[in-house]
Parts: structure tokens; sequence; C-alpha cells
């Protein structure tokens, strides 16, 4: 018999994306959500969430380096970076790929996402045995609120707004984040996509323009999330996403989805989604 995993979140709205399971590797229930490790025919290893698909062999490089490597390559020199969410790795690894780093924290609310991704998914994982990497297994809002100014760069690689992370699309939690950020700081946060989540993101630069002088939103391609690309928001007290002037001898060696051109052309929006974030006139 086959067996076909179907993410679960758009099904109420009529929608949905489905893949043909090989192996189910691994099921389990930890204090905060369902894990799922499924071999999948078209994707390879597939990491689910409460089913809602997480990574994938086949493209998880498109979501970590642009997570990563836009806000990096945007600061002049990233020493300090806290990590909420992302308890798989991937962005931790994509971090570590520029010098200048101190400190990579990594603040994930759930250790079982940690321990279950360094056994099959270690090409993400094994980045946070790294010695610059310091783990808290916390909760990112409170977290944030008790290390305020210690940060240049963050990076929230959350799940969806439901759950867990539902406190990670709030308004007190952008004012925390604003505070655990250096006065030239960058904040990116995973927020949903334009052909899907108009609602979501509305919701979020409702506030954002409120808390940050500079702000944008920029997106990455990934087949395997709903409608095939997400975005991510780009927030500073000082630094202009719009206006950044690249060093391109920083971008690391060997990626295989960011190019300068890349991050450029991502703030780069259809006209129907510009509607959804307040640009500065
Ligand atoms: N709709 C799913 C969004 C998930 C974003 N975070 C994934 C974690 C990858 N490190």
């Amino acid at each position: 018999m086959e067996i076909w995993y179907t993410e679960k979140l758009e099904i109420e709205k009529g929608r949905a994306v489905s893949y043909r399971v090989t192996k189910t590797l691994e099921s389990l229930q930890t204090a905060f959500q369902k894990i799922d490790i499924f071999e999948t025919q078209a994707f390879g290893r597939m990491f689910t969430l409460d089913g809602v698909t997480m990574v994938t062999n086949k493209d998880e490089h498109s979501y970590h380096e642009m997570i990563a490597h836009v806000p990096m390559m945007s600061h002049p020199n990233p020493e300090s970076v806290l990590v909420i969410g992302g308890g798989d790795g991937g962005t931790v690894r994509e971090v570590l790929k520029h010098p200048s780093v101190k400190e990579v924290v990594l603040c994930e609310i759930d250790k079982g996402v940690v321990d279950i991704s360094y056994k099959y998914f270690p090409e993400c994982a094994d980045a946070m045995k790294d010695k610059k990497v310091i783990h808290y297994y916390d909760d990112g809002a409170k977290f944030a609120r008790e290390n305020q100014g210690r940060f240049d760069v963050i990076l929230v690689d959350s799940s969806d707004p439901v759950g867990p992370a539902e406190v990670l699309f709030k308004e007190p939690f952008f004012r925390d984040m604003a505070g655990a950020l250096k006065p030239t700081g960058i904040i990116a946060t995973q927020a949903e996509s334009f052909w899907y989540h108009g609602d979501v993101i509305s919701s979020l630069f409702d506030f954002i323009p409120k808390i940050f002088p500079e702000y944008g939103y920029y997106y990455t391609t990934i087949p395997s999330y709903p409608s095939g690309i997400i975005g991510f928001t780009f927030l500073s007290n000082a630094i202009d996403p719009y206006k950044v002037n690249l060093d391109v001898s920083r971008v690391p060696k060997g990626l295989k989805y960011y190019s300068p051109e890349m991050h450029k052309s991502a703030f780069v929006l259809p006209e129907f989604a510009k509607a959804f974030i307040k640009r500065k006139g």
C-alpha cells in the first residue's frame, strides 16, 4: 500500500501538497509537538512538526542560506548572533560560514527537535556541535527579553504562527527583540508566503513600522513549503535593507542558492504583495 504525507495546516483552507513516503523513520510526541521523520521519493529525508514540513534534503539550503546570509551580509561585522527556533541546525550552519562570528546562541524551546536532528539530519545539525555555539532550551521571547543589547544579528527560524510559535509573530516579542539588538543590529524572521498568508504578513507590518525605523520583506523559493515560497522580515534600527552595499569578498564559498544578485532581487515583490508591506515613502 502506498503511503502519502499531506501537510496538515493548509487543508482547512482547501489546499494541500502531498509526498509519497517510502519509509517512516521515526514518529514521536515531545512536550511541545509531534515530530515525524520520513524518507520520501521526491524530496529525500523530510522533517515535520505537527504535520507541517520543516526541512527536506532537497531544498533546505534555499531557506537556510537566505534566512542567514541576507542579514549577515547586510551587517558590516556580525560577531554575536542569536538564533531563535532553528533546532535542526541548518541556520546555525550558515551563520558559522562567516568568519567574523564569535558566538552563536541557539534558543530552541524543544530539545527533542535538536536531538532528532543530530540523528537524521547531520548535514544540518552537526554545526550545532561547534564550540562557538551556546545552547539554551528556553522560550525565545523570554530569552530576548532577558538579553537586552547583546546581539548583532537575530534570526527567528520558527514554525508557523500556531502552537508554540504563535507568540513569535506578536508585537511584544518584536519589541523585546529590538531591545536585544546592538545599535547597528539586524533581525530576520520567518514571515510566511505572500501567496497564502497575506493576512499574517499584513498583521506583522501593522506594528513593525512603530518599532523599527528600517525594515523590509524578502523571500526565497522552496518547493516543499506551501505555495513554493517563503518570506522573511528584515528589521533594523540603523541599516536600510534596500540601500546595503554588499562586500562580495565576504560571500561564503560553495553556497547553492544565495548570491549578491539573489540578495538584491529577493526584495523585489510582485505588485499585489507590496500591499501587505507598509514601505516608507
Ligand atoms: N511553513 C513552514 C515554515 C517553517 C519554517 N522553519 C523551518 C525550520 C527550518 N530550519
